[in-house]
Formats: structure tokens, sequence, C-alpha cells
């Protein structure tokens, strides 16, 4: 049996993929595919604006080929993960 961390593991690389093989290159995200994986996958999602998704492409986009490969989306999930971290100590009082 596979344990959550396994399982949120496996989604993690399993909603990439799910949006990266829409459009151009399989194996990475273009704006589009990244704000619909944004909006699609995420609860903050639809509070994002247009410009904000360029904003964050700009930051995540490290080696600047306007894509997000694999390694760009894994660390935007990790500053993700710090977020909902902070929020969650926040909750708990
Ligand atoms: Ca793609
Ligand atoms: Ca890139």
């Amino acid at each position: 049996m596979s344990c959550t961390l396994d399982q949120a593991i496996g989604a993690l690389v399993y909603v990439f993929h799910k949006y990266s093989g829409k459009e151009g290159n399989k194996d990475t995200l273009s704006k589009q595919e990244l704000k619909e994986l944004i909006q699609k996958e995420l609860s903050l999602g639809p509070k994002l604006k247009d410009a904000d998704v360029t904003k964050l492409m700009a930051d995540l986009d490290r080696n600047k080929d306007q894509e997000v490969n694999f390694q760009e989306y894994v660390t935007f999930l990790a500053a993700l993960a710090m977020i909902y971290h902070e929020e969650l100590a926040k909750h708990k009082c």
C-alpha cells in the first residue's frame, strides 16, 4: 500500500504531464499550459490575473526559454509548499 506522500508526489508528476502535453513541447509547460494548470488545479488559481501568471512565468523560467520545464515546476511547488506551510501555521493557534 502506498503512503500519502507517495501519492502526493505521484500527483505532482501526473499533473505536470497532464498539462505539458497539450501543446508544443510535451515535456515543458508553455505560459498557456501553466495558466491552465494553475486555474484548474490550485485553489488560488481563479484569483490570479493574467499579469500575475506572466510575472510568475518570468520568475519560474530560470533558463529563459519561455517554457517551464519539470525542474522549474518543482521550484514553483516548493514555493507553494512554503506558502501553504505558513498559512497552516497561522490557522493553528
Ligand atoms: Ca507543452
Ligand atoms: Ca524554462
